[in-house]
């Protein structure tokens, strides 16, 4: 019998690094079951601590062991399941490095746009929120150029996983982009797994009062 796999997530609607791992897994065919934990209600830092030192999701239970963070999980799936990573070993490593950048990295549109699937508003956003999304333009339109595919590396791969809570502020906050981004970012949100999340994340009843109160 395989090991059963629990993906622990944040909400649906808010939780960035949930979508990440959970379109890996659906990508890679792995079955899974979500246990979905409220974010920011009395107690739910400890149900997080009780998972994972860093007291975040998303964390994968694979039997009795715990796989905290959106990257690793990712690289468990990929050594599961080949082409989740490009093939051509340039490219891959170039993924790498895109992806890399995403978890590590655009800390002003990650603050002054967080991920609210629900959103749509054209309100102004800071500049350098505005800066940071040119630059993902600019590297999306860079590696779009590369090749004839709709993903990044032309079949979808780990690095559209990261990049696809980007892509939906782009559309909640109405973030100027480039034909060619825009386009990307329709590929990504026409996504029938993505398109699932989004569901889930429009039928959750949960709220964050503070992110939804991002006056913008
Ligand atoms: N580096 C982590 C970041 C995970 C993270 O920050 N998750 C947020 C939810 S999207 C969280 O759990 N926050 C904890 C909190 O709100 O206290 C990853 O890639 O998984």
């Amino acid at each position: 019998m395989e090991t059963p796999l629990t993906l622990h997530i944040g909400n649906y609607n808010y939780s960035s690094w949930s979508l990440r791992p959970w379109l890996v897994l659906t990508k890679a065919e792995l079955p899974f079951h979500v246990e979905v934990i409220d974010l920011d209600i009395p107690g739910y830092k400890n149900k997080l601590l009780a998972l994972s030192d860093a007291g975040t999701v998303p964390v994968l239970q694979v039997g009795d062991d715990k796989i905290p963070d959106s990257l690793a999980i990712s690289e468990f799936a990929a050594k599961a399941v080949p082409n989740l990573w490009p093939k051509d070993p340039k490219d891959k490593g170039l993924a790498r490095e895109v992806v890399r950048k995403m978890h590590t990295g655009f800390d002003a549109i990650r603050r002054e746009a967080p991920m609210n699937l629900r959103r749509r508003t054209s309100l102004p956003v800071p500049q350098d929120c505005l800066d940071e999304a040119k630059d993902i333009d600019d590297m999306w339109c860079d590696l779009l150029g590369r090749h004839d595919g709709p993903f990044l590396f032309n079949d979808w791969s780990i690095a559209d996983a990261f990049y696809a809570p980007v892509a939906t502020r782009f559309t909640s906050y109405d973030l100027p982009r480039s034909v060619r981004a825009d386009t990307y970012i329709s590929e990504l949100m026409a996504d029938p797994d993505f398109q699932t999340w989004e569901m889930m994340a429009f039928a959750e009843e949960h709220v964050l009062p503070e992110t939804d109160a991002v006056n913008r």
